[in-house]
């Protein structure tokens, strides 16, 4: 089950914030935007607590009385003394990164404690949860002084259920969110992106049946372009029922039986239209059980590698990609929105892309809602980023967790055709263990999408040429094989790629996951001045004519679509703290290189496939 691992962080927090767990997240409810929901975004009051005073003493024994934050302590007396107050503290938005709310928060890495009011008048036979979109990076929920619960990492939903909690009237919820960075977290404390935090995406009520469907996994069965393959969960009391899947529109009807733990599975013949970037073709499906329905929009494909091969509905197919972080158009903090996603997946599309590589976390959920209508293919990954912990077992739990929430929210994502486990990670026994576990994790969670990493090549010299071999041991569980290399920019000339040669030991095919370099738009110069767009255009011209002679090259995701900013880089005038290897400025503009990439796309979409 995807959600199986959602308990295991009790005793971490209890640990590292020294309070005792009360509860727990809840089950992930799916599809939530089908469900009755009350939206609690808006301005939330805010307390920035570097020391964490609202939840440890002056001795850091943690609070429990009044002097915590969560109890939204008043004083009785005016003799009395309190000394926070969230009703006279600032506000900040929710959904959003504090970082670009407030100029002294840009660099800001702690506690800040949101408190949201509302009223609440639950229908009988119904049950209430709160859900987030993602709070980044550790976040503790109370409802009206009480624990819910906590959650750790920074891109994934959770929810806890308040059925019993909440009140018709004056309900107060806060939560205390942490993006300190710490070596034993995933990601670790080595990036390179922004440590956004806040709660960054939306805060949801969400209102089900005494007895609901919870989730539910409805997708073309492997390899097959015509049997519809699944399960289903329910979460209740009611557990035994008889429920529907309905695909009105191709006139399929499956009733099943679910079993003594609200868990059925499936598996019927379908004459559909498949999905495809040429015709992202999606379908109303109806599920309906005795206590409870919810519809979906899902799309049906199906998506295999063969030899070096990768098979989009049978077909061979090249990924013409982009790399994209979850960075905000035009305004640079953290993306969250429909239009945000709107404006990223645009562009690619205008790049004639027909796969994206969502870099280095799982994106908000728009991403995917909106790929699948605009028909563009996507690597979601989990941020095991560089220099994880690889021996620590608390460091592969929490990768594992996040992985499972990522698949629980979008397994039913048509355009989600690969799940990425890491990126860049120096080869070590410990790591490959650590992988194996986790590309068993997204395999057995989900057995019909394909499974990636970012690895990086070895290279070797001789006078004239230059050989990178794929060759690293963790290869050989992975269907697809990623890779990153910045001959031009990290390593050698753009013009040594024209003497390169790229060997695999694997009879699997590559996506060149990684390659770019950095222009500030604007800045001109001759194409061997770093920093132009001269340079840059150079760099994929030389880039692109290496790649087209690889072949068992099956995509290609540069790095990256736009400029975002990174505390690593720190050159004043052409960084400012912004990694500039966008083909897209932070403010919309598009660089040279822009075009060449642009072309080369248009040109292989022109040909026949590989
Ligand atoms: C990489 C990383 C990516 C960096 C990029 C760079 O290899 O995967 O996260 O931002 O290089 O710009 O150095």
């Amino acid at each position: 089950m995807t959600f199986s691992q959602r308990f295991l962080f009790a005793g971490f927090f209890s640990f590292l914030l020294g309070v005792v767990v009360s509860a727990q997240v809840a089950p992930l409810i799916a599809n939530i935007s089908a469900r009755q929901t009350t939206n609690l975004d808006g301005q939330w009051q805010a307390i920035v607590d570097p020391y964490d005073v609202g939840s440890l003493d002056y001795r850091a024994k943690s609070l429990n009385d009044r002097s915590a934050f969560f109890k939204d302590y008043k004083p009785q007396s005016p003799s009395e003394l309190v000394e926070y107050d969230f009703d006279t503290s600032a506000q900040l938005q929710v959904p959003g990164d504090w970082n670009t709310q407030r100029d002294s928060l840009l660099f800001y890495e702690g506690s800040i404690w949101y408190k949201r009011s509302f009223d609440y008048a639950k229908s009988p036979h119904k049950r209430l949860f709160v859900h987030f979109g993602a709070a980044n990076y550790r976040a503790a929920v109370y409802l009206n002084g009480e624990e819910l619960g906590r959650h750790e990492g920074g891109f994934t939903p959770f929810d806890f259920e308040i059925t019993n909690r909440v009140k018709p009237q004056g309900n107060f919820l806060i939560v205390r969110v942490n993006n300190a960075r710490a070596k034993e977290f995933v990601p670790t404390v080595n990036t390179d992106w922004w440590n956004y935090g806040g709660i960054t995406r939306p805060v949801t009520l969400v209102e089900v049946p005494d007895t609901f469907i919870q989730d539910y996994f409805i997708q073309l069965a492997k390899g097959s372009t015509h049997q519809i393959a699944g399960w289903l969960q329910l979460n209740g009391t009611q557990l035994q029922q008889k429920v529907t899947i309905r695909i009105p529109e191709a006139n399929l009807s499956k009733t099943v039986e679910t079993d003594a733990t609200g868990h059925a599975t499936f598996a019927f013949d379908a004459d559909l239209t498949l999905w495809s970037p040429e015709n992202p073709k999606l379908y109303a499906v109806e599920i309906s059980a005795q206590t409870d329905n919810v519809t979906d929009r899902i799309g049906f494909r199906s998506i295999q590698t063969r030899g070096t091969d990768i098979l989009l509905n049978g077909k061979p197919v090249f990924l013409r990609g982009i790399n994209i972080h979850e960075e905000a158009p035009m305004r640079s903090g953290r993306a969250w929105s429909a239009d945000d996603a709107r404006t990223l997946l645009g562009w690619a599309k205008e790049l004639n892309c027909n796969f994206v590589r969502l870099a280095h976390y799982p994106h908000n959920e728009n991403m995917l809602r909106l790929a699948d209508q605009m028909g563009i293919m996507v690597w979601a990954e989990v941020p095991v980023y560089w220099t994880i912990q690889w021996e620590n077992p608390d460091t592969l739990h929490n990768a594992e967790n996040q992985l499972q929430e990522m698949i629980a929210r979008d397994h039913n994502r048509a355009a989600l055709i690969i799940y990425s486990v890491a990126n860049e990670t120096p080869v070590t026994e410990p790591r490959n263990a650590f992988f194996r576990q986790m590309i068993q994790t997204a395999h057995s969670a989900d057995s019909t999408r394909l499974v990636s990493a970012a690895l990086q090549a070895h290279e070797s010299d001789a006078p004239d040429r230059i050989t990178i071999t794929i060759n690293d041991p963790i290869a050989a569980d992975l269907d697809v094989l990623g890779n990153n290399e910045y001959i031009g920019w990290y390593v050698h000339q753009p013009a040594d790629a024209d003497r390169t040669d790229w060997l695999s030991s694997y009879n699997k095919p590559l996506i060149m996951s990684e390659f770019g370099g950095d222009a500030l738009f604007g800045y001109h110069g001759d194409s061997n001045t770093r920093w132009t767009e001269e340079y840059q255009e150079n760099l994929y011209a030389h880039q692109i004519a290496m790649l087209k002679h690889i072949s068992f090259l099956r995509g290609t995701t540069p790095w990256i679509l736009m400029d975002f900013r990174s505390p690593r880089r720190t050159l004043p005038r052409f960084e400012d703290y912004f990694n500039r290897k966008g083909l897209i400025s932070s403010r919309g503009e598009k660089k040279k290189a822009f075009f060449v990439l642009q072309d080369f796309y248009r040109q292989l979409a022109a040909a026949p496939a590989p």
